[in-house]
């Protein structure tokens, strides 16, 4: 669907919470990698779907059970469709990006790795996308390897893509679009070259799922984790895909109601997946909530999310670069909607802090990746991200208030 300009001309008001003041300004929200906000649809679908349909799914045989089944079954198809699944059933609700990827390192990993294989990550990783591997490493007697990032430029080195993915190499997880550098990673390109030695492939899509268009099959991933709070969704809702043959192959993650064909008092036996990964009660209501953000995302045109994104955060690069003391890491020209970025002698909770005082919303700290932040000799930096709302104004406060910032603290003066 292509941005008609009357979605785009009322963006804003779409976002009730934009409009308010912090701390005498008027708010400036530039911490989207964290979590997006929410748009008036979204918010009204779960009010529609808790006023009309509400009642547990697949369980019931009364009208409002069967509603609410056909809303989250409905959901789960357009959520296929916004990433191009070949079906529904590829489609599994979990909590987030977190639980996606424990579920296939869990899942997956626990019934397919063993001592003498290699996890290969990459330095750029969220912790979300590590710690589960070094859990499922623990477990099995695999070993971790990891694909270096060339330094503050913040790209893979595809350079040393050969060196590291050899036929031991049992699965390669990697980011769409880093969290913290803004990468955007070749992912089709990583995705066959891992085909080639047989490793399966996960991709973290935290970060882009709600930022660009995003096709699965396109890419040719196995696996595919994303979470429905940094895409205008609420929390405790994402998903995972799954190739149907890899799903239908693992062994449950969580065992409970919903999830068997039939249970005895000594065994049990599962159901295809999806069923299968969603054990107990699902979050039905925040899954109705994921498809109206897809429907949403794709009213404006994810082409053009994907534009404005980018055309912010090189405009913010550009901006920034001017100041005294900075370093920015991560890509100067393509890159996703974030900047990242750190003053020498200037603590990043210090930066956000006077920001807040702004009424300017950053993000200070090592993100979730503290690996990455070792590799560049880095603890922590600030960190901008913006997201459909987000105007060219609010470039100019920003810079203003780190103009103010770097003053108190001296490099400026
Ligand atoms: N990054 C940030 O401020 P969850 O928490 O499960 O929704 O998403 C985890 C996650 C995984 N991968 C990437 C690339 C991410 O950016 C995140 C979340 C937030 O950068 C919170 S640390």
């Amino acid at each position: 669907m292509s941005a008609t300009p009357s979605a785009w001309d009322r963006i804003r008001d779409e976002f009730p919470i934009l409009n308010q003041q912090v701390n005498g300004h008027p708010l400036v929200y530039l911490d989207n990698a964290a979590t997006t906000q929410k748009p008036r649809a979204v918010m009204s679908a779960l009010d529609r779907f808790y006023a009309r349909d509400n009642s547990n799914v697949h369980r019931g045989l009364h009208a409002l059970s069967m509603r609410a089944t056909d809303d989250y079954e409905g959901a789960r198809a357009r959520v296929a469709r916004f990433i191009n699944a070949q079906a529904p059933e590829e489609v599994v609700f979990t909590r987030g990006t977190t639980e996606s990827i424990n579920m296939v390192a869990s899942s997956w990993g626990g019934a397919n790795l063993r001592k003498g294989d290699v996890i290969l990550l990459t330095e750029m990783e969220h912790h979300s996308n590590i710690v589960p591997w070094q859990l499922a490493a623990q477990r099995t007697g695999a070993t971790l390897r990891y694909l270096p990032v060339t330094g503050d430029e913040g790209l893979l080195d595809l350079g040393a893509l050969d060196r590291v993915l050899t036929p031991e190499v049992k699965v390669f997880a990697f980011t769409h679009v880093s969290n913290t550098l803004g990468t955007i990673n070749p992912v089709a390109e990583l995705c066959a070259r891992a085909r080639k030695v047989g490793a399966v492939t996960v991709i973290d899509a935290a970060q882009s799922v709600g930022h660009m268009p995003l096709d699965v099959r396109a890419i040719g991933c196995d696996f595919l984790a994303f979470s429905g709070h940094k895409m205008a969704c609420v929390t405790g809702i994402g998903a995972l895909y799954g190739r149907k043959a890899l799903m239908d192959a693992m062994p449950p993650y969580q065992g409970g109601g919903g999830m068997i064909s039939n249970v005895d008092f000594l065994e049990s036996r599962w159901k295809p997946s999806p069923e299968r990964f969603e054990a107990g009660t699902p979050n039905f209501g925040d899954a109705v909530a994921l498809g109206a953000a897809c429907d949403f995302l794709d009213s404006l045109g994810r082409d053009e999310i994907r534009r404005r994104d980018g055309e912010l955060s090189r405009k913010a690069y550009e901006r920034l670069a001017e100041l005294p003391g900075i370093r920015l890491i991560g890509p100067r020209g393509e890159r996703g909607g974030l900047v990242s970025f750190a003053f020498a002698g200037v603590h990043a909770h210090d930066v956000v802090t006077f920001a807040d005082e702004d009424g300017i919303a950053l993000r200070g700290g090592h993100h979730c990746n503290q690996p990455l932040m070792k590799r560049l000799g880095l603890t922590s930096t600030v960190r901008a991200s913006f997201y459909v709302y987000n105007e060219e104004r609010e470039i100019g406060a920003l810079v203003e208030s780190m103009r103010r910032t770097l003053k108190f603290f001296g490099p400026e003066s």
